[in-house]
C-alpha cells in the first residue's frame, strides 16, 4: 500500500496507480490480483468459442492518505470500457459512459485520512444507447488504460470537464513572424473568500528558456474561466519534419507563501494549416500531401490493455516508414498516443465511435455528444491534431427492412445529429476542420444529406478487395471529389488483408496472401501519389487487430495491417518505407519466412528458383546468394524482383545498394530451403512433401519450421492430385478459393479452409521406403450457414453449394484400405480439423485413392515424410 500526500511538499501530484488492484467478474467469486492496464477479454476474444464476456467486472484498490484536510483527490481514468461507476469507501463518487473517453472522478468528499478503498464497477454489456453498437473491432471490457491519482489544493484547474486538464489552448493565428496564443483556464475554487491567490502561465521553449509569463488573480467564484491572449514573436514552427514543442506550465499559487495548489503542463506547437478543394493541404504555407495511415490500439497477447510503450513503438514504426499523418479513427485513443504524435510529428485526425449502427433516441444522441466533448476537450491542446472526425460509415448498417417513413426518420435523425455535432465542434474549436467518413455508396449519404456535413470530403475505399478492381480507385475517388467541389478530399481508408503465413505465385482476391496485399497497395498508392486532387490518404492500417466476429484466414483477426498483430512487418510495410521514407532503404521481402520449400527446376540440378523482392529507394540493388552475386538491377516503383536459385538447406541472401554518399546499405536474410526433387524416384535420404490442398498459397508453418506447397496436379515422377477441383465459394467475394470458416481444433486455419473436392487420387512417385502420411480433413459443408460477420462486399450467405450431407469416404494407399468410413463431420465435427496419420512401407510410389461412400470426398492437406 502506498502512503500519499507527497503533494503537501510539492503542491500538486499526479501519480500512476496502476499497480496492485484486485479484480473479479461480478458473477464470479474468484478474486485476482491485477495490475492495470487490464481487460477481462484478452483470452475469450481470441478463443474458438463465438462471443466474449460482456458484463460487469469489479476492481478494488487501497489508497492511504496521511491527511485529507483542504486537499482534493481525483481519480483520473484514461479509459474504462464501457460504463464505469466509481466508489470510495463505499460512497458513490461518479460515473462515466463510453469506452474510449478519459474522465476524472472527485473522491475528496469520501476520502479520509488513513486507508481508503476504491471500488470501480465496470460494465461492457451491450447497451443500445451507448455507441459503438457494432463495428469491426471487439468491445473488450475493463480498466484497460492507465489510472492516476491527482491531488491538488482546494483551488485547482477543473479536472471534471470531460477529461480535460482545465487548460484550453488555441493558436488562432500563426505565421512565421508571430504565434497567437489563447489560454483559457477553468478554475474551481473551494477556498471560499481567501485571497492572495495567483494563476501563472509560463511559456518555455524546447530548451527550457522562459519565453513569456502571464499572471492573473482569480476571483472568489466557485467556477471561473480566466482567458488570456498573448503573442510570441518568430515562433519555431511545428511540422512533421521539425515537431518543435513549447511547454506551457500553468500554476495556481499562494502569492505570499508560494504554496502551489495546482499545476498543469501542456505541450504547445505553433503551426497553421490552409486547406481547399483546389489546392489540398498546406502546412505553414507549404503544400503537403497527407501520407497517412490508420492506427488501432490492441496487440497480440494483450488485447486492448496495452502499456504506453507499445503505442510509442507503433508510432515509431509509422515514423520509420515515412508516413506524415495518422487517422485515429473509430474512437478516442489513449492520451499517450496524442502526446507521442505531437513529439514525433504527425498530422492527426481523431474520431468518436459513431460508427456503423445507431439507436434513434435522445439518449443515444446525448451519449455520443458527451463522447464528442470527451474527445475535443481532452485533445484540443495537441498541435498534432488537425481535424475532428464525427462518424465513420454511419449508413453501413441502416436496416434494410425499414418502411419508407422509418428510413426517412433514420436519415433525418442522423442528419440532425451530425449537424449538431459539427456545430459543437466548431463552437469548441473554430480552427480545425471536421469530417464525416463515408463508405463506397456515396449515393446513400447524399440521399440522407449527410455527404456534406463537415469541412472535408472523406471516404473509405476498397476497390480490389471487397469488390471491383484496384484501377477503379481513381474513378471513384474523382467522382466523390467532384461531387464535393468546395471541400478537400481524403481517402480515409484503403487496404487488403494478408496473413503473414500465406504467400502465392498467383495472388487472388481474398486469398490473404502477402503478394495480393502488396500488389493492391502498389496500385492504390500509385493512383494516390499521381493525383493531386487527393489531398491525403490513410492506409487501413498499421497492424492486424482483433475483431471477434471476423472469419478470415486468421479467424477473429482483421489482417489488413502493414505489420502483423505482434508487429512483424509484412512486405507491404517495406514497400511503403521505400516509397515514403527519406532514409536510404534496402529491405528484402518475406523476411518473416525463414523457411521455404519448392520443387527442383530441372531433374538433378539441385536448384529451385523462387522470387525474392527487394524494396528500395536507391537506384540499383545487387543481390547475392551464398556470397555469389546475381548482378545489379534497377529499382522501379521502389521494388526489384529477382529469380533466386535456392539450394537445399541454408541459403544466405544479401541485398546491397550504394547511396548518394557512396555508403553501402545492406540487408540480409537466411532461408532454410526444403528442396523437393523433380524426379522423386531419385530422392535419396530424407524427403518432405506437404501440400495445401485446394489452395494457390504456400503456408508457412512456424511450429513445424516448414512450408506447405500450393495445390498441384500430378505429373509423372512427381506428386500431386489426379482429378478433382478446388473448392470455390462466394464467401466474402465471388470466386473465393475456399472458405472463411473458423476451423476448430487448429490454429492453422488456412490449411483447412481450402480443399480439393473429389480427387480420384493423390500420387507421389517416391522411391522404396517407409513413409509417414498425414491427411488433414475438415468438413466445410455447413449445416446452418450463418451470415458472416463484417463482410463489406459479400454479405450474402452462400447458397446452393453447401449442403448438410454427411460426406463419408474410404482412403486406400497403394490399393490397400488405410482408413474406412471417414466422416470428418461425425468424427471431429463440422469445420473441425481432423488429421489421419499412418506409417506405410512402399516398394516404390504412393497412390492415395479416395472412394466415396456417401456424398463426396475431399482432402484439405497432405503430408508425406521420409526421415
Ligand atoms: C471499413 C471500416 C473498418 C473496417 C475496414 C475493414 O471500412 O471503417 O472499421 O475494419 O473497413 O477492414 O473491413
Amino acid at each position: 500500500m502506498m502512503v500519499l500526500n507527497i503533494s503537501q511538499a510539492i503542491g500538486q501530484l499526479k501519480m500512476s496507480i496502476n499497480e496492485k488492484w484486485t479484480f473479479r467478474k461480478e458473477s464470479d467469486k474468484i478474486i485476482q490480483d491485477v495490475n492495470l492496464p487490464h481487460t477481462w477479454n484478452k483470452e475469450d476474444a481470441f478463443d474458438e468459442e463465438p462471443g466474449f464476456f460482456r458484463g460487469k467486472g469489479v476492481y478494488t484498490k487501497k489508497l492511504e492518505f496521511d491527511s485529507v484536510k483542504e486537499r482534493k483527490f481525483f481519480l483520473y481514468f484514461e479509459g474504462a470500457a464501457t460504463i464505469a461507476k466509481v466508489f470510495c469507501n463505499d460512497q458513490y463518487c461518479g460515473e462515466h459512459i463510453g469506452s474510449y473517453g478519459s474522465f476524472a472522478v472527485d473522491i475528496s468528499k469520501a476520502a479520509k485520512t488513513g486507508v481508503n478503498e476504491i471500488r470501480v464497477e465496470v460494465d461492457n454489456s451491450y447497451h443500445e444507447q451507448v455507441a459503438p453498437l457494432s463495428a469491426d473491432f471487439t468491445f473488450m471490457g475493463g480498466l484497460y488504460r492507465n489510472v492516476y491519482l491527482i491531488e491538488t489544493g482546494a483551488i485547482y484547474f477543473d479536472r471534471l470537464d470531460h477529461g480535460s486538464n482545465g487548460i484550453k489552448i488555441l493558436t488562432p493565428k500563426v505565421s512565421e513572424e508571430s504565434g497567437e496564443l489563447q489560454i483559457i483556464a477553468s478554475i474551481s475554487n473551494e477556498l471560499g473568500k481567501r485571497r492572495n491567490i495567483r494563476v501563472v502561465h509560463r511559456l518555455f521553449d524546447h530548451e527550457g528558456n522562459l519565453q513569456q509569463s502571464i499572471s492573473d488573480r482569480p476571483g472568489t467564484a466557485e467556477k471561473e474561466c480566466l482567458e488570456h491572449k498573448t503573442e510570441l514573436e518568430n515562433p519555431a514552427l511545428w511540422s512533421p519534419e521539425t515537431p518543435y514543442l513549447y511547454q506551457l506550465v500553468s500554476e495556481i499559487t499562494h502569492v505570499k507563501t508560494g504554496e502551489v495548489y495546482d499545476r498543469v503542463v501542456n505541450n504547445i506547437g505553433f503551426r497553421w494549416y490552409d486547406y481547399s478543394a483546389e489546392e489540398g493541404m498546406k502546412l505553414n504555407g507549404k503544400y503537403i500531401k497527407l501520407k497517412g495511415i490508420n492506427k488501432f490500439h490492441d496487440h497480440a497477447g494483450l488485447g486492448i490493455a496495452i502499456p504506453d510503450e507499445y503505442h510509442w513503438n507503433d508510432l515509431k514504426l509509422i515514423k520509420e516508414a515515412g508516413f506524415n499523418s495518422i487517422r485515429l479513427g473509430h474512437f478516442q485513443r489513449s492520451p499517450v498516443v496524442l502526446d507521442a504524435c505531437d513529439k514525433l510529428g504527425f498530422i492527426v485526425t481523431c474520431e468518436v465511435p459513431l460508427i456503423d449502427e445507431i439507436t434513434l433516441s435522445e439518449e443515444f444522441s446525448s451519449n455520443i455528444i458527451n463522447m464528442l466533448y470527451d474527445l475535443v476537450r481532452r485533445d484540443i491542446n495537441h498541435p498534432s491534431v488537425w481535424g475532428w472526425g464525427l462518424s465513420n460509415e454511419i449508413l453501413l448498417r441502416m436496416p434494410k427492412k425499414l418502411s419508407k417513413e422509418e428510413k426517412n426518420a433514420y436519415r433525418t435523425y442522423l442528419r440532425d445529429l451530425l449537424i449538431q455535432m459539427d456545430s459543437i465542434v466548431k463552437e469548441e474549436d473554430p480552427y480545425r476542420p471536421s469530417m464525416s467518413v463515408m463508405h463506397l455508396f456515396y449515393a446513400l449519404y447524399k440521399r440522407a444529406k449527410i455527404h456534406n456535413v463537415g469541412d472535408v470530403a472523406a471516404i473509405n475505399l476498397y476497390p480490389g478487395w471487397y469488390s471491383g478492381t484496384p484501377d477503379q480507385m481513381e474513378g471513384i475517388a474523382r467522382a466523390t471529389y467532384e461531387k464535393n467541389p468546395d471541400k478537400p478530399f481524403l481517402i480515409t481508408e484503403y487496404g487488403a488483408g494478408a496473413d503473414p503465413r500465406l504467400r502465392s505465385d498467383k495472388p487472388h482476391p481474398f486469398d490473404f496472401s502477402l503478394e495480393y496485399q502488396l500488389d493492391m497497395h502498389k496500385q492504390w498508392y500509385k493512383t494516390i501519389s499521381e493525383n493531386d486532387f487527393i489531398a491525403g490518404s490513410f492506409v487501413w492500417l498499421l497492424s492486424d487487430f482483433n475483431s471477434e466476429k471476423r472469419g478470415d484466414s486468421e479467424p477473429r483477426i482483421n489482417s489488413k495491417g502493414l505489420v502483423s498483430f505482434d508487429r512483424i512487418p509484412k512486405d507491404v510495410y517495406y514497400y511503403y518505407k521505400a516509397a515514403l521514407s527519406e532514409q536510404d532503404v534496402v529491405a528484402i521481402g518475406c523476411k518473416n519466412w525463414p523457411n521455404r520449400s519448392g520443387i527442383e527446376d530441372v531433374e538433378s540440378n539441385n536448384i529451385c528458383t523462387q522470387k525474392i523482392e527487394v524494396f528500395s529507394n536507391l537506384n540499383e540493388v545487387e543481390l547475392l546468394i551464398n556470397g555469389e552475386s546475381l548482378g545489379n538491377r534497377k529499382v522501379k516503383n521502389n521494388s526489384v524482383l529477382w529469380d533466386v536459385p535456392f539450394r537445399e538447406g541454408k541459403n544466405l541472401i544479401s541485398a546491397m545498394a550504394v547511396n548518394n554518399d557512396g555508403k553501402r546499405i545492406v540487408d540480409c536474410h537466411e532461408v532454410d530451403f526444403n528442396l523437393v526433387p523433380r524426379n522423386l524416384k531419385t530422392a535419396g535420404g530424407k524427403l518432405e512433401i506437404r501440400v495445401n490442398a485446394g489452395s494457390n498459397c504456400y503456408f508457412h508453418d512456424k511450429e513445424e519450421k516448414a512450408v506447405w506447397l500450393p495445390n498441384q496436379e500430378y505429373c509423372e515422377n512427381g506428386f500431386g492430385f489426379v482429378g478433382g477441383e478446388n473448392l470455390i465459394t462466394k464467401l466474402g467475394r465471388p470466386n473465393r478459393i475456399g472458405t472463411n470458416y473458423d476451423i476448430l481444433d487448429t490454429e492453422k486455419d488456412p490449411l483447412y479452409q481450402t480443399q480439393r473436392i473429389s480427387p480420384s487420387a493423390f500420387k507421389a512417385d517416391v522411391p522404396e521406403g517407409e513413409y509417414e502420411i498425414t491427411i488433414g480433413l475438415a468438413d466445410l459443408f455447413k449445416e446452418n450457414q450463418k451470415k458472416l460477420a463484417y463482410e463489406l462486399g459479400g454479405e450474402k450467405a452462400e447458397e446452393g453449394k453447401l449442403t448438410n450431407i454427411k460426406n463419408s469416404f474410404t482412403i486406400k494407399v497403394n490399393g490397400e484400405l488405410l482408413f474406412s468410413n471417414i466422416c470428418p463431420r461425425k468424427q471431429a465435427g463440422e469445420t473441425t480439423a481432423l488429421d489421419l496419420n499412418a506409417t506405410i512401407y512402399t516398394n516404390g510410389g504412393i497412390a492415395i485413392e479416395f472412394e466415396t461412400e456417401q456424398g463426396i470426398n475431399y482432402i484439405n492437406t497432405i503430408k508425406i515424410i521420409k526421415q
